[in-house]
Parts: structure tokens; sequence; C-alpha cells
């Protein structure tokens, strides 16, 4: 029995969109965080059976969850050259009802437990590129810390993997999750980028201007210019959204408070307050702050957050030792 745990990330510029279905391979780069406190625990166990097991959060997960897994983990028994079948128990220690991304982590923490269940022992670019292939974002959740997840120019997907390029030492900032509503969003992720690469006319433009935001947003870290990353990282959030708006139809992942959130923080900088938002594929908006602006965002959010999840940096997955 092998056990991995894994961060969650968000992205500062943003992932939308692939190249290649299959291999899930990404359009175009993107960056981000892992959150050390946002973790997923994975454990994997081979078993006699002709079918894989999953239990999520200490459920039998749904028959559709359970299939897209599967034909995950029979990337593994690929790769490992074994039929064997696994039981997988997957918890998250944050709450996965809200909305907030779990597959980043779920598909880390996943690849590695199994991986090193089946036998496999991958470098972390092949880590990466395994959970990539569960997720586009798993891929970033691998190397953790800030994380940079290259496009790739290979058919085959070898080089769209991701590779830390600063610790969670790097620097002391918080990610606090405003939560804005309880429940599933409308669409999925993969089904919202899909529409607007068919069907947007804005897509290739977004897709054209992330090379020139992930220049300027790994300059921003390596110099910890908070300035500078807000204002990438708010026009990479606003742009996705912005093509995602205007697919056919609309894919329109906020609601009223996510508006209200994002008047707020801005208000909140007028005045000084070193803050910035992202947001990803739902209505929940995330502030990067450091630590001394952290009562100043549960001030703004108040009224209009269900809940804060406040995160520090986060590092790599890695596996358990067995007890
Ligand atoms: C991101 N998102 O960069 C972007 C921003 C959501 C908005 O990565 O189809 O669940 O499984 O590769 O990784 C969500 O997309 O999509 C995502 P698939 P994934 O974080």
């Amino acid at each position: 029995m092998k056990t991995a745990i894994a961060h969650s990330n968000i992205a500062l510029v943003k992932y939308w969109g692939k190249r290649d279905q299959r291999l899930n391979l990404p359009a175009a780069g993107s960056l981000s965080l892992a959150l050390g406190d946002l973790t997923t625990q994975t454990t994997a166990r081979v078993i006699e059976s002709d079918t894989d097991q999953l239990e999520l959060d200490g459920e039998p997960a749904k028959p559709a969850v359970l299939r897209r897994v599967s034909e995950f983990l029979e990337l593994v028994r690929q790769r490992a050259g074994t039929t064997a079948r696994l039981a997988i128990a997957s918890s998250n220690n944050f709450p996965t009802a809200a909305g907030l991304a779990s597959s980043a982590s779920g598909f880390a923490a996943l690849a590695l437990a199994a991986s090193a269940e089946l036998g496999l022992k991958l470098e972390p670019r092949e880590l990466s590129e395994l959970a990539r292939r569960g997720s586009g974002s798993a891929a970033r959740s691998i190397p953790g810390g800030w994380a940079l997840m290259h496009c790739g120019e290979s058919e085959d997907g070898r080089d769209a993997v991701a590779e830390q390029i600063a610790p969670p030492t790097h620097w002391d900032l918080r990610c606090v999750v405003l939560v804005t509503t309880r429940g599933e969003k409308a669409i999925g992720s993969t089904e919202g980028m899909n529409r607007t690469m068919k069907t947007s006319a804005f897509y290739q433009p977004w897709i054209d201007s992330v090379a020139n935001d992930l220049e300027r947003a790994r300059s921003a870290v390596a110099a910890r210019d908070f300035e500078k990353l807000g204002d990438v990282a708010e026009a990479s959030c606003l742009r996705m959204h912005a093509s995602a708006i205007a697919a056919r139809p609309g894919v329109l992942y906020w609601n009223g408070s996510t508006v209200e959130l994002i008047h707020r923080v801005r208000a909140a900088r007028a005045n000084g307050i070193p803050v910035f938002f992202t947001i990803d594929a739902g209505p929940h908006v995330k502030v990067f702050c450091p630590p001394s602006a952290l009562d100043a965002v549960a001030a703004l959010a108040s009224d209009h957050a269900l809940e804060t999840i406040v995160s520090a940096p986060g590092g790599a997955a890695r596996l358990m030792e067995a007890v």
C-alpha cells in the first residue's frame, strides 16, 4: 500500500485550451502557486478484483468519477506492464462540495500513489506528464511551489510538463479563497474550455497573449514584485474569462458576489492595501496578499464570502512513509 499527498494549486497565468485532447496537451503554458493548506491524501492498494475501486472522502465514488479514475489507472498499468487492479481511497482536507478545484491535487496524489504501488519509480517530470493525463492542472501540483507548466512542442507530450521555478519559501504570500456559493458548478472546466475553443472568437487572441504573460509573471516571481505579478495575474484571469464568456452559449462562471468581490479588491488596492484577485472555472474569488493584509481581506469579504480558506505556499507532491 502506498500513500501520497499533493497540494492544490492556483494558476496566476491561466490554462484554458488544449492542443491535443487525447494526450491532454495544453495549447499554452501556465504558472501557478501550490497551496500548502489545501491537500489531498491518496492511498493505492493492489487488490484481487476485475475492477478498480474508489472511495472519496470515505464514500464510494459515483460511476462517472470511477470511470475517469480507472481510465487514468489504465495508463499507469500500461507503463508498469501489469493488469493489477487498485483500491484507491482519497480524501481532501478542504470542502469539495464548495466546488473548489480538487482535480489538481487529486490526480497528482493519485499519479504518485498508484505508480509507486505498481512498482514504478518515476522522475518528477515523468510524474508531471502522467498527472497531466488525468487533469492539466494536476501536472503543476507534482513540482509544487511556484510552478511553470510548459506548453511543449513534442507531439507525444513528453515536454508538456511542469517544473518548480521557485520553492514555497521563496515568497511569503497568502492565498485567501473566498467561497461565494455552495454546490457543484454547472459546467466542468474540460467542457467549458472545449466550448471556448470551438466557438469563441476570443479564443485565439487569448492563447496568443499567454506567452508574454508567462514571461512577465516569471520575472515578477523571481523579483518578488507584487504589483507586477498582480497586474499580469488579473489580466490573465480576466482575458481567460472573457474568452469563455464569448463562447456560444457563453461560459459564465461568475455570480453577483464574484463581481462585487472584484470591485472590493480593486477598491482596497486603490486604498493602498496590497491585494490582487484571480478566479478559476467557478464563482469563488482567490485573493493574494502578504500576511500583513489578511485582516483587510477578511474585512472586505465579510458579507459576500460564505467561508474563507487561507493558505500559505505549498511544496511538491510526496510519498508518505509507511507506518
Ligand atoms: C488553471 N483551470 O490554470 C485553469 C484556470 C481552471 C481555470 O486548469 O481538462 O481541470 O482536466 O485538463 O485541469 C482547470 O482545468 O482541466 C484549470 P482538464 P483542469 O488552473
